[in-house]
């Protein structure tokens, strides 16, 4: 199987750690792309553009990350990822959904640096991302979700989205966040793909 991923995506992380999780290394080739600046190999793969994509050994292209780390989740080793039915999935699922939701906005404010011209920048728009990154972060610190036997798709998308706050918003959010900051070091204890994946030095 081919990844087409980046160091920095905090999406391919998930994927990443979702590999090294389920015992599927020696299986996935991982090949970095450029997303933001256009890549011929991602756009015939993903006419959205967007990393991360896997192409399994058969040729069948899968995005996004939820759908690649569920299937690798079906073909791979070690514990389910994925509870396969009722109300625990769907406890997963919308953990991972909040989870992706932080980085979404976090990316957002990302690619505004990136792509806007000082002058244009709109900061009540920025401020409405940040809103929305605290009041998950505040939320989940009420009550770090920790897992039972070992850590789901969930926790490992939670994981990814304050490795991706670490990463590109330089770690601020560990100052009013004390729970979560003994959370993150737990999960990356006990999955060592965390460490495996994580982003270069900005
Ligand atoms: N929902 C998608 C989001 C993927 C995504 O936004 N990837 C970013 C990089 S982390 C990207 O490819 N951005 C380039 C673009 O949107 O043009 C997933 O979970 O895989």
């Amino acid at each position: 199987m081919k990844l087409l991923s980046s160091p920095a995506s905090p999406f391919g992380r998930k994927v990443k750690m979702t590999v090294m999780m389920k015992g599927l290394k020696d299986k996935v080739e991982i090949t970095t792309v450029d997303a933001t600046k256009g890549d011929a190999t991602l756009s015939a793969a993903n006419p959205m553009g967007r990393i991360p994509v896997l192409v399994t050994g058969d040729g069948s292209v899968i995005h996004d990350s939820h759908v690649i780390c569920e299937y690798l989740d079906s073909v791979g080793t070690g514990p389910a990822l994925f509870p396969a039915v009722g109300p625990k999935r769907w406890e997963t699922l919308t953990r991972a959904s909040l989870a992706d939701g932080i980085i979404e906005a976090a990316l957002l404010m990302v690619y505004e640096g990136r792509y806007r011209p000082e002058n244009m920048k709109v900061q009540s728009w920025l401020d409405r991302q940040t809103a929305k990154i605290n009041a998950s972060l505040a939320m989940l610190e009420k009550n770090p979700p920790m897992w039972k036997d070992a850590p789901d798709y969930g926790h490992l998308s939670l994981a990814a989205a304050l490795g991706y706050l670490d990463f590109r918003h330089a770690g601020t959010w560990r100052a009013g966040h004390p729970k979560l900051v003994t959370w993150l070091d737990t999960f990356a204890k006990a999955v060592p793909g965390y460490e495996a994946s994580k982003p270069p030095v900005a």
